[in-house]
């Protein structure tokens, strides 16, 4: 089953919208598979942005990530991976569509509240470097037969 990596930002943490956040993933159907609050060194950061590194935001992206605790999360479920980027939606928030977390709850693009892995080979990257094997729980939610033919 695919799986993705998304992580509540700083400022989702501080916003005390991490229940809101997770909320909208659970009840689309997603189920968790990782979850930690983790105050991120800067060469983690460094390296989870680390397509970014020529651009000139990077330094402050870099800053802002290891700012404050951030929640990291693995969910798991059919299309995860693109569908968590609709449910998040555009990279900044005044363009993102209301219904989308970014949308309905963000203003600005160095402020927009969670990250989510845009691609299989980078979700496969992002969960290794985040967790260790031991800290993914594959479980069977009881709904499955509710949420799939
Ligand atoms: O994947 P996503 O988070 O939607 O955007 P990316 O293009 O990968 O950029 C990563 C991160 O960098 C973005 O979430 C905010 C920040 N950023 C920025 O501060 N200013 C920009 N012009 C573009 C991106
Ligand atoms: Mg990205």
């Amino acid at each position: 089953m695919e799986r993705t990596f998304l992580a509540i930002k700083p400022d989702g943490v501080q916003r005390a919208l991490v229940g809101e956040i997770i909320r909208r993933l659970e009840t689309k159907g997603f189920t968790l598979v990782g979850l930690k609050l983790v105050n991120v060194s800067r060469e983690l950061a460094e390296q989870h942005y680390g397509v970014h590194k020529e651009r000139p935001f990077f330094p402050s992206l870099v800053d802002f990530i290891t700012s404050g605790p951030v929640v990291a999360m693995v969910w798991e479920g059919e299309g995860v991976i693109a569908s968590a980027r609709k449910l998040i939606g555009a990279t900044n928030p005044l363009n993102a569509e209301p219904g989308t977390i970014r949308g309905d709850l963000g203003i600005n693009v160095g402020r927009n509240l969670i990250h989510g892995s845009d691609a299989p080979e980078t979700a496969t990257y992002e969960i290794g470097l985040w967790f260790k094997d031991e800290e993914l729980v594959s479980w069977q939610p009881t709904i499955t037969p509710w949420l799939h033919e």
